[in-house]
Parts: C-alpha cells; sequence; structure tokens
C-alpha cells in the first residue's frame, strides 16, 4: 500500500483498508516517507516501511520518486508482495511503475484515484502526461466516486481497463452515533447547549474554510452556537483572521489536527463542509455516520455522498445564504432534525460499510493476481 502520510483523506482510506485487511488475515505492507495519519494502532499483520529522505549536494531536492521506486522494490523482495496498490496516481503510481520495471518478477499494479491527482491536472499541466501514463501502465484503476471517474475520463479520455468505482467507507462501530462519555465533553464546549457546528480539512483553498466561518457568523446571529474547526493547513491564518475580523473569538474553538475525530463528531450538531471540489468528502461521510447532518456543496462526488433533503443539504459552492439557511433549518425543528440525523446513520451505515469495500478491493486484488 503506497500512500501519503499527511492529514487527508487518501491517507485515511489506505489505512483503514489495510486494517480492515489485516483483520481478514492479508499481509499488508505501507510503504510512505513517514508513518500514515491513523495507521497508529498495532496491527501483527500490518508492516511500515519509511522512504528515508537522501541528501547530495547536487539535489536540490531529494528525488522522492526515484526513492519510493527502490523502497517499493526493496520492499517487494524481502516481504515477497503479490500486488502494489497505488493510493493517488502522482507519483505514487509512477514509482510503482519504475518499481515494477526494476523487477524479476513484474507485480501487479492497482491504483485508487482519489480525486486531487486527478483534478491537480487541471491546475497544473506540467502533471498531464505522467498523470495519463499511471492509468495507463495500472492494471487496475478504481474511483472512490462516480463522479470522479467521469471527471478522470472526461480529462485523459477512456482507459483500456477502465475505472471502477468503489466508494469509501466506515466502520459503523468506530463511527456510531453520541455515547455517554461525549456527552461530558459536549458540555465543555456548549456549556449552555448551545448548537454545535464543525467542519474537518487540512485548510486547503480548495475546502473555503473561510466560507464555514462566514456560514457559522451568520447562523449565530440567529441562533446560540459554537464552531469547532479541526484540522490545520496552508489557510489556518486567514481563517484566524477572519474569525478576528467577524467577532467570533468566543464561539470558535481550533482543534488542531485530531485523530481520534469521531469522538468529536458525536458531540456535533451539523457538519459543514462547503468544498470548491470534493470527490467524495470521506468527512462527510464520518459524520452523517455519527448521526450529524451534513451541509456542503453540491460539487463531485458530494451528491452521491450526502442525500439532499434526508441527510443534509447541498447548495452551490459560495451559497453562504443558502447554507446559512440550511443549517438553521435543521436547527430550528427538533423533531425534523431527528429524522435527519437517523437518516444519515442508516444511510452510511446501509451505503458505505467497510466490509463492502473490502471485499469489493479483494476481488480487485484476485483479479490481477489471476490474470496471466
Ligand atoms: O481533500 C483533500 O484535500 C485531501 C484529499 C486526499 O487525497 O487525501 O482528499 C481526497 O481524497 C479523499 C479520500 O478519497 C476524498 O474523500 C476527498 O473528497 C478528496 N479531496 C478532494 O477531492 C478535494
Amino acid at each position: 500500500m503506497v500512500c501519503y502520510p499527511s492529514y487527508g483523506g487518501s491517507g485515511v482510506v489506505a489505512a483503514e483498508l489495510g486494517y480492515a485487511l489485516g483483520e481478514r488475515g492479508h499481509e499488508v505492507h505501507f510503504i510512505s516517507s513517514s508513518r500514515p495519519f491513523r495507521l497508529h494502532r498495532y496491527h501483527e499483520q500490518l508492516f511500515f516501511h519509511e522512504v528515508t529522505e537522501v541528501s547530495y549536494p547536487l539535489f536540490k531536492t531529494a528525488p522522492y520518486t526515484l526513492l519510493l521506486a527502490n523502497k517499493i522494490v526493496d520492499v517487494a523482495n524481502f516481504a515477497g508482495l503479490d500486488i502494489i496498490h497505488a493510493h493517488y496516481a502522482i507519483p505514487h503510481s509512477i514509482s510503482a511503475y519504475l518499481a515494477v520495471q526494476m523487477m524479476a518478477k513484474p507485480l501487479p499494479l492497482v491504483t485508487t484515484l482519489h480525486g486531487t491527482d486527478v483534478t491537480l491536472v487541471g491546475a497544473y499541466e506540467e502533471f498531464f502526461q505522467l498523470t495519463r501514463l499511471a492509468l495507463k501502465v495500472s492494471d487496475r484503476l478504481t474511483s472512490v466516486s462516480q463522479a470522479l471517474a467521469l471527471e478522470t475520463e472526461r480529462t485523459f479520455g477512456k482507459t483500456d481497463q477502465g475505472i471502477q468505482v468503489i466508494p469509501n467507507f466506515i466502520d459503523h462501530k468506530v463511527y456510531c452515533p453520541l455515547s455517554s462519555s461525549t456527552r461530558r465533553c459536549r458540555r465543555y464546549f456548549a456549556p449552555q447547549g448551545e448548537k454545535i457546528l464543525a467542519h474537518i480539512s487540512n485548510f486547503r483553498e480548495v475546502k473555503r474554510v473561510v466560507d464555514v466561518v462566514d456560514i457559522f457568523a451568520r447562523v449565530e446571529k440567529r441562533l446560540d452556537c459554537r464552531l469547532l474547526l479541526i484540522g490545520d493547513g496552508p489557510e489556518m491564518s486567514r481563517v484566524e483572521r477572519e474569525v478576528v475580523r467577524l467577532g467570533l473569538e468566543g464561539k470558535v474553538q481550533f482543534l488542531g489536527k485530531q485523530e481520534s475525530v469521531h469522538e468529536i463528531l458525536q458531540m456535533v450538531d451539523v457538519f459543514l463542509l462547503p468544498s470548491e471540489q470534493e470527490s467524495f468528502g470521506l468527512t462527510a461521510l464520518e459524520a452523517m455516520a455519527c448521526g450529524v447532518p451534513v451541509v456542503a456543496s453540491r460539487v463531485g462526488g458530494l451528491p452521491e455522498v450526502v442525500q439532499h433533503g434526508k441527510t443534509g443539504f447541498l447548495k452551490e459552492v459560495g451559497d453562504l445564504e443558502g447554507m446559512s439557511e440550511a443549517v438553521v433549518e435543521l436547527l430550528s425543528d427538533e423533531a425534523r432534525y431527528k429524522t435527519f440525523s437517523e437518516q444519515a446513520v442508516r444511510w452510511a451505515r446501509e451505503t458505505f460499510p467497510v466490509e463492502r469495500a473490502v471485499s469489493e478491493y479483494e476481488k480487485v486484488y484476485e483479479s490481477v493476481v489471476q490474470s496471466p
């Protein structure tokens, strides 16, 4: 399993898939620049191999793509791997392809597209040929949503092997509604019984976290509430400035990067995800599984994840008025809120169970191992 270690959905999906495969008796080796976020629980079937950096006066920066390729070959030989599963095409599938060229017995390559690996090309033309190569040389391609599969084909044309959609997933034993221990924490953030809104992301521009603050500001004028911001990233200073500009310092809490997000989500009332782009929106799924309705933008794969008018509301990107209105609507009618919350849990559990996704990935693996 080759993935990014940083705070982001693709690393989370890789880690959770690894644990679930480990539970089914597979041996899973993670290869990354550091231990992936959410891969901190010990499991006897899971192994981690760090790609170490080298510095040499001639290199401006360490050639990670090459070091990763070399590491994949080392691990494949040492551990006797059967398959390489790359999460994110650039550079992981390219490194894996390079690694395969160096192997006496080439291993099959499965690439899972997570979104920004495809949309990145829109922003940086320099990656176009490489991404197209990554798609071409992968024995199997999977995508986390139908929208992303279509977007990939629109950008790069149809691939010979096709793109199989395997939606992201949740473990409902972990992501479930409020437990008694979290009720205590809720009192800490909302001592007067205020409603709690939340957002989780890596605070990149694409997440529009400033919009989260602006939506909150509008809602806060109409009902007592608090905002929890979880995560960190390049937009953090802008977001902090917006909180100060709007005089919301006492009502917004920055929790930084958190691993155990289900414990936080369990005390939240509405989850906000007003992104510019979102191939899936894993945090929205995690929120719904915890019984938290979602107000998000109608982009990418989000309409496949959030059921508009049933498990949350979808509005156009930047429609701050519409999103804040949706939050107020949800929070002003207790009976309606309860229905949304229950529908969210049911939808998340029934549509995105970890067991189904792992079985689908197993089938993909079997198909490449068996093919001559
Ligand atoms: O959203 C991010 O910035 C992180 C990124 C990643 O690669 O970790 O997330 C992408 O993959 C997630 C897991 O499949 C999806 O849930 C996110 O929607 C997707 N992000 C975007 O498309 C912007």
